[in-house]
């Protein structure tokens, strides 16, 4: 954001993400903020910031000093919103995101931006500043984990993002489909086992997510479905290896690959679950 020539420093500019065409309004969906090159005088740059959904007021709204010395001209801002949060940084000379950077992290409190429809960046008083450059881009959540942010980047947030839910009801739990490399919103995406007997070997198929690196694979096996300790490993998928590791083969050159588990003693009958854990 710069200052143009001649520009009153002291003058608020408004700018937003937020729904609707034309000018910025309360009455939409989003991110509102006025920014101050120099906030009454103080020679204090500052943020304020509110957030609105369906027109009513949400999240937090405050103010924040930037953590610049009077920015005279031009001040770097990087937002980042995440489905819970926005955090801000600020500084006078590049983009910086170091801890002594950020302006603020606050909770939004918008579940559903684009509820009012297309969402657009807008900006007033561009009479006195002009903005410079826009980046774009999908950052991971911020202290979320793998599975957090991936659960995220499909809208699912709340209970219905646990690792234990099925969200969308196909018999598979989010963290099995973010194990296998499925689409946890869509119930015709699911990958259950793949089971056949090649002579005295008995076969297991399914696929694994190589991102999922933050989750423990077991498939595991039974003689008897009536004992709840009769259910014994027979191959694990942990810190990116396979024990036992001739058990386990891999293939295929994309993501999802292929898993084929080789399980030699299995006997006349066994059954077998795939287990998925994270720390
Ligand atoms: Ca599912």
């Amino acid at each position: 954001m710069s200052l143009l020539p001649g520009g009153d420093p002291g003058r608020l500019v408004s700018l937003g993400i937020m729904t609707g065409t034309g000018p910025l309004s309360t009455a939409d969906t989003g991110f509102l903020y006025y920014l101050y090159f120099d906030f009454n005088s103080t020679g204090q740059a500052q943020l304020r910031f509110f957030n609105f959904q369906g027109g009513s007021p949400s999240g937090s709204s405050s103010e924040a000093t930037l953590p610049v010395s009077n920015p005279l001209t031009d001040v770097w801002y990087t937002f980042y919103f995440d489905p819970v949060n926005v955090t801000v940084y600020a500084a006078d000379s590049g983009y910086e995101e170091a801890p002594i950077n950020q302006v603020v992290q606050y909770a939004h409190g918008i579940t559903d931006l684009a509820a009012q429809g297309a969402v657009y960046f807008k900006i007033q008083n561009q009479e006195s500043y002009k903005v410079d450059e826009i980046q774009l881009f999908r950052p991971s959540v911020i202290g979320a984990t793998l599975y957090d942010s991936w659960i995220a980047s499909f809208g699912v947030l709340g209970t219905d993002a646990a690792f234990a839910h099925d969200v969308d009801e196909d018999g598979g739990k989010n963290g099995y489909e973010w194990a296998t490399g499925t689409i946890p919103i869509d119930p015709f995406s699911i990958k259950p086992l793949s089971i056949r007997r090649s002579g005295q070997t008995t076969h297991v198929e399914f696929t694994r997510n190589v991102d999922a690196t933050d989750v423990t694979i077991r498939l595991r096996g039974t003689y008897d479905l009536n004992d709840a300790n009769g259910w014994g490993d027979v191959a694990t998928h942990a810190s990116g290896e396979w024990t036992p590791p001739a058990a386990a083969t891999e293939s295929g050159a994309s993501n999802p690959v292929n898993v084929e588990i080789t399980d030699d003693g299995a006997g006349s009958l066994r059954c077998y679950g795939l287990e998925v854990t994270r720390p």
